[in-house]
């Protein structure tokens, strides 16, 4: 009752001091659609399913973004991909990683639901509920109602170490063996597990290369990296580099602990793993909206928050890199023209209006 009268007491208040500048609170346009997204345990089977059929037309759309150039676009769907890749080297461990992947992921919430009949908006992983038993969740049973699970048992897949951590390996390491993208193909990367260099992307870039989407499922990974314990961390971070230290362990650290969107990340197989070809996973996109969910509701939390931002807009922040600002322009290649940052703070503004659960 207490949570439900409060809002009253603001709205009162705000009444009352009208004649002074009243800071303005993100309110969705009423004209638009508010967009709500939801975990995918709340969502009906029908709306999963929904979502999963739009997934699966946007990869029997033709490309927009031309073969002759990107060799492995075959589908709409692989124009996410190739400009996902296209990007890396700026949009991750780097000021842009927020902002540039709040667009990307509405760009593709738009494009289910223009170009594929989509009729509600882009799910979230809430990765705390699932993190002690991957393959219990609605999200990765396996069912038709899943975004796909386990893949098929592959002896080869081995443990992954870095400086004194060693991370188990999962439970699959094949072929998505049932649901929705069971027999889809992924058609780029893989690309090399470390990163040579900040400035050119590394082989195979776009070469076409199809394969099945590969699933491991790894509790070891989601129950360490994905918990509740680090979602309260990360929430309680007063600084915006405070925040990107719990997301991302940002620089990365030696030891080979992961930060929340690399535990996510190493948490269902080495499709998603990808540092440049993860998009080619459909759970990237609940991924990352989980992640932008995360910083959402940390913006609306605390003053000063709206708009900051730290850090370059180059992977890893080498010296010298450029800073980002509010005014820093971010690019998408064929999916959008060039955005400033200052465009994607609120989900409320600049043709955003989407809140979540
Ligand atoms: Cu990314």
């Amino acid at each position: 009752m207490i949570q439900l009268r409060y809002p009253w007491v603001l709205l009162a208040l705000g009444q009352l001091v009208c004649s002074f500048a009243v800071i303005p609170r993100h309110q969705p346009d009423r004209s638009e659609n508010l967009g709500v997204r939801k975990e995918w345990g709340e969502m009906l089977p029908k709306e999963r399913i929904g979502y999963t059929n739009a997934v699966l037309c946007l990869q029997n759309l033709p490309n927009q973004v031309p073969t002759a150039e990107y060799p492995g676009v075959r589908s709409r769907f692989d124009d996410f991909v190739a400009t996902h890749i296209n990007y890396t080297l700026h949009t991750h461990y780097s000021g842009l990683f927020l902002p540039w992947h709040r667009r990307f992921i509405w760009l593709w919430e738009r494009a289910l639901r223009e170009e594929c009949g989509y009729q509600g908006y882009l799910p979230y992983w809430d990765w705390p509920l699932w993190a002690d038993n991957l393959a219990a969740s609605p999200l990765f049973d396996g069912s038709e109602t899943s975004i796909s699970g386990d893949g098929e048992y592959n002896p080869g897949e081995q443990n992954m170490s870095g400086g004194d951590v060693t991370l188990l390996r999962g439970s699959g390491g094949g072929c998505a063996k049932s649901g929705p993208f069971k027999d889809m193909k992924v058609h780029m990367g893989p690309f090399p597990g470390s990163l040579t260099s900040t400035t050119e992307i590394p082989a195979p870039r776009f070469e076409y290369n199809p394969r099945c989407l590969n699933r491991s499922l790894n509790d070891f990974v989601s129950s360490r990296y994905t918990n509740s314990t680090l979602v309260s961390t990360l929430m309680k971070a007063s600084k915006i580099a405070d925040f990107q230290m719990v997301l991302d362990h940002w620089p990365p650290r030696e030891d080979g602990v992961l930060g929340l969107h690399g535990g996510g990340h190493f948490s269902i197989g080495s499709t998603l793993q990808d540092l440049f070809g993860s998009s080619q996973d459909p759970a990237f996109f609940l991924h990352h909206s989980q992640i932008d969910r995360l910083w959402a509701k940390w913006q609306d939390a605390g003053a000063n928050r709206r708009n900051a931002l730290n850090g370059t807009s180059t992977i890893m922040n080498p010296p010298g890199a450029d800073l980002v600002t509010l005014n820093t322009m971010m690019e998408f290649g064929y999916l959008d023209s060039p955005r400033p940052v200052h465009e994607v703070m609120s989900p409320l503004a600049n043709g955003f209006s989407y809140v979540y659960t």
